[in-house]
């Protein structure tokens, strides 16, 4: 595969003003005829150069040129393109072509999931559908007619309005479909299928009137509310938070099963992976209720950011998703509750995206290359670059940041820009210079921040010296500094914050400030501390950096019960627990016994305790860090002393903690018993101490947890409750108990296979032995299919990805069954293949013997034959 590099772009040759669109939906074939109004783009330089249109896997019909059919001996088609010569500066080609979305599973571009014809087209999807400029820098109308059998295909939908529909005598219909929107085909959708919807209302601050339609097969019409509800919270927050309103008179949402992505956001008709839409109580946990109230907020907030305002070329992705997930995850903040939101971010990109960054996949923010574009769908791209965003932010304070995305969207609607002008909207609301700022789309890599403290009693300061540094990644051996923000407070020994003032300064402004850490070494002196403060650094997660300060426990555990910042209370826990962990890690090594420090005991007790806390962060900080994260900061990660000094601190919990724990479970076990579900922050922040509480208990193996535990099982409105259970008892020795649970929620639930997605998922991460014949033979059932997408990542990955002793067992089998996923998912659906790849990339965290055996299969896959470009990207780079 070829390597496209940022530093090539150049602007289009031509423009497409208006598409007009045909597509007779069959069984066996799809007739695409395509009309695309075109002329010379002023801004490309002088000359008529050949014009060349993308294409792929497409059975070219005929190709006109202003109305002429031209002969074969007029245009050049190769697998990827088809070039004419136009003779005007303004002309019209119309194609046509034929398809085959019933043998398409790639799922990219048109192709059928179950029973309806449905799209994805970004990035590049849209040229397997028909030959057209296939760039986002190309906006163009669309006109969009579909026709197919009335039966089958009662609804026809694309972008934009209704304009037209009507039957034709052989049992087919049609529709029209205006998008009076100029938009790049990676937003073209359409759907045919015998489809429900449940239908609403929503009227904008201008006073529009919009119809909300979600469209589901008929089975999931009473699973819809939850979203729409969530959509309508969405629409007012984007006008009350960014002064953003709907622009369509309606906007509609469609769940299909087999989907690559969560969803997408195409104008105005935005397709949907159905686990991102589908929920109610007794089928989806309250995480995937929350799951979706985010990403329905995500597609919608797409509608200014990334449609309205959209991306120049592929390399600014992220100037659409970070900004769109920083966008969500402000909306789910104000909706639940903010710190916990944080933390679980936070925990999330420095489990995931740090490991990304650290690994030969390593890419900037704004990548400068890429062989496979649907590769950069990242956790850098979406999750560092929210961090970027919310930098920005952090620095401009929250009405600079609000004037900079205004002029944003104002500047640029209707036009499709890069990150730099992204940034320039920022500057030029707020008058300053963010040149070094931008070193963060540019530079790879996490940096390390290194913090110094010196008081000096006789003088009443005290000096915190940061230092910051930047491991080299694939490309990038040097890095320049980066500008840190750092939120800080320094507390006294009560746990108050001090009045903040930096040496040189005329008075205190405030307890809390922001310092930006610019240069590689930085000193900043602060005056007037009669007593040595203890720092509270980085608060909220200011940065996306390694923070690194000797704290010592007794430090961590003031902190985590004095600092007034949420975030950081959690963390100092969570640091506490790493510190633990780590020792018993090395216990374990050098086969000593493994003895836990008290503190993190005495630690939760208090917490427990802390009848002020919201069950929410209880519950996160009952949460030990993960093994995913234990083996992301070791220099070596030795995944089974990992997993015994985890489980071995569990059961340590359970036993001293075992009383308080058992109240906290009864109590909210009480009321989830006596009150109907509620999708509700508060009944999820109860919920879920009432589960961790329960995973606790169980390492007791006392009959009477069991009796409890299979009690929630059984008497249960909701599938949060129903699903802990059942976690628990998969992971428990029970093995007679935990059969029948298995068994009998298969059989009762095995018509939805979002819910048996959920039921594998829960086997594949049983970290008992035995794990990878389990999924082995688990794949050998009925609901299982390598062709959809979330039946794969909910076995496949989430063994590969959650069940580390189990996957990296010392034979290297874990690895062998992944390397024979990948390499038959490569031939059906290369993105797939390639995600579920990641864990083998990372062959560089762990032991000489694990390295050898990694890297085997990686090489196995490299030679077996076809490899797609998105495969062959992934395990070139990381064997490099
Ligand atoms: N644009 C791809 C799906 C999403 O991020 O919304
Ligand atoms: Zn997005």
């Amino acid at each position: 595969p070829k390597t496209v590099y940022l530093k090539d772009y150049q602007a289009p040759d031509y423009l497409i003003d208006e598409t007009h669109l045909s597509f007779e939906l069959h069984e066996d074939r799809t007739l695409v005829q395509a009309r695309l109004a075109m002329r010379r783009n002023p801004a490309g330089g002088a000359g008529l150069p050949p014009l060349v249109l993308d294409g792929q896997q497409l059975e070219l019909l005929a190709v006109t040129l202003d109305g002429r059919e031209l002969g074969v001996h007029e245009y050049q088609l190769d697998d990827s393109h088809l070039s004419l010569q136009p003779e005007r500066a303004e002309f019209v080609v119309e194609t046509r072509v034929c398809i085959h979305p019933e043998s398409n599973t790639a799922l990219e571009g048109l192709y059928k999931s179950g029973k309806m014809f449905c799209t994805q087209c970004e990035a590049e999807g849209f040229r397997k559908i028909t030959y057209y400029l296939d760039r986002p820098d190309v906006m163009s109308r669309f006109t969009t007619t579909l026709s197919a059998e009335q039966q089958r295909y009662p609804v026809l939908l694309s972008n934009g309005n209704p304009v037209a529909s009507g039957n034709t005598d052989n049992g087919r219909h049609w529709a029209t479909w205006e998008d009076p929107f100029r938009k790049p085909a990676y937003l073209f959708a359409l759907v045919a299928g015998d489809l429900w919807c449940v239908e609403d209302e929503f009227t904008t601050l201008s006073g529009r009137r919009v119809t909300l339609r979600i469209y589901v097969e008929p089975e999931n019409i009473d699973k819809c509310q939850h979203a729409m509800d969530s959509l309508k919270r969405a629409m007012r927050w984007d006008e009350e938070t960014y002064g953003r309103e709907y622009d369509l008179d309606i906007f509609m949402i469609v769940a299909v099963n087999d989907f690559n992505m969560g969803a997408m956001e195409n104008k105005g008709l935005n397709i949907f992976n159905s686990s991102a839409v589908l929920a109610k109580a007794e089928t989806a946990t309250d995480a995937a209720h929350q799951r979706v109230e985010a990403i329905v907020a995500h597609e919608y907030f797409h509608n200014w950011s990334g449609n309205r305002v959209t991306c120049r070329d592929w390399f600014q992705l992220s100037l659409k998703e970070g900004f769109t997930v920083f966008r969500d995850a402000g909306f789910s903040a104000d909706m639940n509750s903010a710190t916990v939101k944080r933390i679980e971010d936070v925990a999330y990109l420095r489990t995931h995206q740090f490991a990304e960054d650290a690994g030969p996949m390593a890419h900037s923010v704004r990548p400068d290359s890429y062989m496979e574009i649907s590769n950069f769908y990242t956790l850098t791209v979406y999750e560092k670059g929210s961090e970027v965003v919310g930098m920005l932010r952090t620095l401009l304070g929250a009405e600079g940041f609000r004037r900079g995305s205004d002029l944003y969207f104002e500047r640029h609607d209707g036009q499709a820009v890069t990150c730099d002008d992204f940034v320039k909207a920022m500057e030029d609301a707020n008058g300053v210079d963010l040149t070094q700022f931008k070193r963060w789309y540019a530079q790879a890599g996490t940096p390390c921040l290194e913090v110094a403290e010196r008081y000096d009693a006789a003088a009443g300061t005290c000096t915190l010296t940061f230092r910051q540094s930047c491991p080299p990644t694939p490309g990038q051996a040097h890095k320049e500094p980066f500008v840190i923000p750092v939120a800080l407070a320094l507390l006294d020994g009560q746990g108050r914050e001090l009045p903040l003032r930096l040496a040189g300064e005329a008075e205190a402004a405030g307890s809390g400030r922001v310092l930006a850490v610019t240069a590689a070494e930085q000193a900043f002196t602060f005056v007037d501390l009669p007593e040595r403060p203890l720092p509270s650094l980085l608060r909220d997660f200011s940065a996306p950096v390694k923070l690194v300060y000797p704290y010592s426990r007794d430090q961590l555990m003031f902190l985590m019960q004095h600092d007034s910042d949420g975030f950081n209370r959690w963390e100092a826990g969570q640091q506490l627990a790493v510190q633990v962990l780590q020792e018993l890690v090395g216990q374990q090594q050098r086969g000593e016994s493994m003895v836990l420090d008290r503190r993190l005991l005495a630690a939760l007790k208090s917490v427990l305790e802390n009848e002020g806390l919201d069950p929410a962060m209880v519950a996160e900080m009952l949460s030990l860090p993960g093994e995913a994260y234990l083996i992301e900061i070791s220099a070596v990660a030795d995944v089974e002393a990992i997993h015994a000094a985890r489980e071995f601190a569990r059961r340590e919990i359970a036993g001293a903690l075992y009383e308080p724990l058992w109240q906290h479970y009864r109590s909210n076990r009480e009321v989830s018993r006596q009150s109907p579900y509620v999708a509700s922050a508060e009944h999820f922040a109860r919920r879920a101490l009432q589960n961790i509480a329960l995973s606790y208990l169980m390492l007791s193996g006392k009959p009477e947890v069991l009796a409890a535990c299979q009690d929630q099982y059984q008497a249960t409105d909701n599938m949060t409750e129903r699903l802990a259970a059942l976690a628990v008892l998969v992971n428990s020795p029970f093995e007679a108990e935990k059969a029948k649970a298995l068994a009998m929620f298969a059989d009762y639930f095995q018509d939805d296979p979002l819910v048996m997605d959920q039921w594998f998922g829960v086997q594949a991460g049983c970290p008992l032995p035995g794990g990878l014949e389990r999924v082995q033979a688990l794949m050998e059932h009925p609901a299982f299919t390598l062709k959809n997408p979330n039946k794969v990542r909910a076995l496949i990955g989430a063994f590969a990805n959650q069940n580390h002793v189990n996957f990296h067992r010392a034979d290297g089998l874990g690895y062998r069954f992944l390397a024979d996923q990948v390499i038959m998912l490569n031939a059906l659906n290369p993105q797939i293949a390639a995600r579920q790849l990641a864990p083998l990339t990372r062959w560089r965290k762990y032991d000489a013997a694990r390295q050898v055996l990694m890297r085997a299969d990686l090489e196995r896959i490299l030679a077996c034959g076809e490899l797609s470009s998105d495969v062959y990207e992934v395990v070139s780079k990381s064997l490099a």
